[in-house]
């Protein structure tokens, strides 16, 4: 048997079947994971120096806030270690158990008992069709969160069935109820699948936009290309707003972020990122999706539609709003009206 093998190798008739067979599989590891294979460098902010690039709320500067005398700390401790893998499953109870033992008020919300929070931060998070992912994720990032006692709410914006999944329209919706809800300072958008692995990854805005999650293990830790964006981003309400949220215009899967990244640089603002260690995220599994076929076209005029696609001609129903008990629940149809593209 091995004999034949080692014939076959050798055979004039089989050898370039073998190399094509090799290079084709080298060709489809980089198109789909291409971090494996980079090694992008790219500036990042080391950890001692986190403390002065993060934007604290203006509404305690302000005083406005101000019922509490002591703000908090901010936690950040080099000795901490990696987080491992989260469960695979939370039961029943242990959700139900939630909000009492955390403290964790209807709708998401939680802000410290002892002293006023730095920050004021709603978490977004685009949503359909993933229960398990997001009882691991709520179940984790609560007490995550608290930890580093950020005052917080958790949003889930779920999309109904009538359309294609549309990530970036679902985050500027979240955007726009939730600032009818409270003046949070700080947006962090969140995919419900990914999990943040180092306690000192603030979940706080720093000056400028931040791609939070620039090291994940599904690309071993590597950062695929310089402009990802994707994942989980911060951002200061103001410069969400400034650049018109994001494109209304991405149905289906791929290019939202590349085009986000696109209209952060249109503005003049850079984006800033924690050190790979701080970065750390595991992407909880999942079916890949289909990429989309118009991402290209809406990709290549991005820049002629920024000022009028996004958060100025965002339309939709709004058909639930609810504070559940870990997070607020927002059901809603995509109306495609505000978009130039064929769904
Ligand atoms: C790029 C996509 C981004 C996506 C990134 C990482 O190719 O939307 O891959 O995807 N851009 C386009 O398709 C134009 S990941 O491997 O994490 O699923 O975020």
């Amino acid at each position: 048997m091995i004999l034949q093998i080692f014939f076959a190798i050798f055979h004039r008739r089989y050898i370039h079947k073998i190399l094509l067979g090799i290079a084709t599989f080298f060709l489809f590891s980089y198109l789909l994971h291409p971090g494996r294979f980079s090694s992008t460098d790219y500036d990042y902010i080391e950890i001692d120096n986190m403390k002065n690039f993060l934007s604290p709320s203006p509404l305690h500067i302000s005083g406005k806030h101000m019922n509490k005398t002591q703000l908090c700390p901010i936690i950040i401790d080099k000795d901490k270690d990696i987080m491992s893998y989260p469960r695979k499953t939370v039961s029943e109870s242990e959700k139900l158990a939630m909000p009492t033992d955390l403290n964790i008020l209807p709708g998401g919300v939680w802000k410290p008992s002892s002293c006023m929070s730095n920050f004021q931060v709603a978490i977004v998070i685009p949503y359909r069709d993933r229960e398990r992912q997001l009882d691991i994720f709520l179940s984790y990032m609560h007490p995550f969160l608290q930890a580093q006692m950020i005052e917080y709410r958790i949003v889930v914006v779920e999309q109904t069935s009538l359309h294609p999944f549309n990530r970036a329209k679902l985050m500027n919706i979240g955007f726009a109820e939730t600032v009818k809800i409270f003046p949070y300072h700080c947006f962090i958008f969140h995919d419900v699948d990914l999990i943040p692995q180092n306690p000192n990854n603030i979940y706080a805005c720093t000056h400028q936009p931040r791609h939070m999650s620039s090291s994940l293990n599904t690309f071993r830790y590597n950062l695929p290309y310089k402009d990802l964006f994707g994942g989980a981003v911060a951002i200061l309400k103001r410069q969400f707003e400034e650049i018109n949220g994001f494109s209304n215009a991405f149905f289906g899967w791929g290019g939202e972020d590349d085009d986000f990244k696109n209209r952060i640089s249109y503005k003049g603002l850079q984006v800033y990122r924690f050190s790979p260690d701080v970065s750390k995220y595991v992407m909880l599994a999942h079916k890949k999706e289909l990429p989309s076929e118009s991402r290209f076209l809406n990709l290549k005029s991005g820049r002629e539609r920024y000022e009028t696609d996004g958060l100025n001609n965002l339309q939709y129903d709004l058909l639930k709003l609810e504070n559940r008990s870990l997070y607020t629940w927002m059901l809603v149809n995509i109306l495609p009206s505000d978009t130039n593209t064929d769904i």
